[in-house]
């Protein structure tokens, strides 16, 4: 079983490559986008555009690995009755949740805006976890099929750094599985509380997790993968036989 070795802060780890997920957190148009919620809340959505590019490399070797893939999407049925009346009366009545804008009603699935933006859009054997909150956890599947297929070790990238990314590496602390947020694939509309969510992630030996950049783990990904590749020079610990 591939044992990778992973640059992460506060101290290197060793993983079982097999058992590794990679989740990508909400990078749905209507955060990444003009017109979308993430614009309705006031924010200049151009901050996010740093971790699409990120997310593709790293989306592109853990396909080519085979490695699971999970793509989340915060969103509430056209109802709203899965959307807590507190969260929807915040802020502006017109660009609140379920208004219509110009890529359909805010945050509600099944709308363009709720979708995930093209560069990343998932594969068809790639779950799709459709969360109300901002934990990946909460009211979904998605630890159910994290045990099923035995996954103990989760890299996480997505938006925003510190609302769903940290809430969805909190919840999956708890629930006993390790993360490694690739500090690269994340980003927030606010700069500050992007570092300030990583660190708190970090700090105090790895409170609740590890920090990485991303490309180490491309190229130990792609090592894997072409075992004579250059790339080779990334930390691998013993997987020379299999081809994963
Ligand atoms: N996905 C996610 O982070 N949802 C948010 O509402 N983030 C904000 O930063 N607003």
């Amino acid at each position: 079983m591939p044992l990778v070795t992973v640059e992460a802060e506060p101290a290197q780890l060793s993983v079982e490559i097999d058992r590794a997920a990679l989740v990508i957190i909400d990078m749905q148009r209507d955060f990444l986008e003009a017109g979308g919620f993430g614009e309705a809340l006031g924010n200049d959505v151009s901050c996010l555009q740093a971790a699409v590019a990120p997310c593709r490399a790293v989306l592109g070797a853990a396909r080519s690995l085979g490695m699971l893939v999970i793509h989340t999407r915060e969103g509430h049925r056209p109802d709203l009755s899965d959307a807590p009346p507190f969260k929807v009366e915040r802020g502006d009545p017109k660009n609140r949740i379920g208004a219509r804008g110009p890529m359909g009603r805010i945050l509600i699935r099944g709308e363009p805006g709720h979708d995930i933006i093209p560069e990343l859009y998932p594969l068809a054997d790639e779950p799709v976890i459709d969360k109300p909150g901002k934990g990946a956890f909460y009211q979904t599947d998605l630890e159910l099929m994290l045990r099923n297929r035995g996954i103990d070790t989760l890299f996480v990238g997505g938006v925003t750094t510190e609302v769903c990314v940290n809430t969805t590496v909190r919840e999956a602390n708890d629930r006993g599985f390790r993360c490694i947020v690739l500090s690269d694939c994340c980003a927030s509309y606010f700069p500050e509380f992007h570092q300030a969510g990583l660190a708190m992630i970090k700090a105090q030996g790895g409170i609740f997790g590890s920090v990485a950049l991303s490309l180490p783990l491309v190229e130990v990904l792609t090592a894997l993968v072409e075992p004579s590749a250059t790339h080779f020079r990334a930390g691998i610990a013993n997987n020379r036989s299999a081809r994963y």
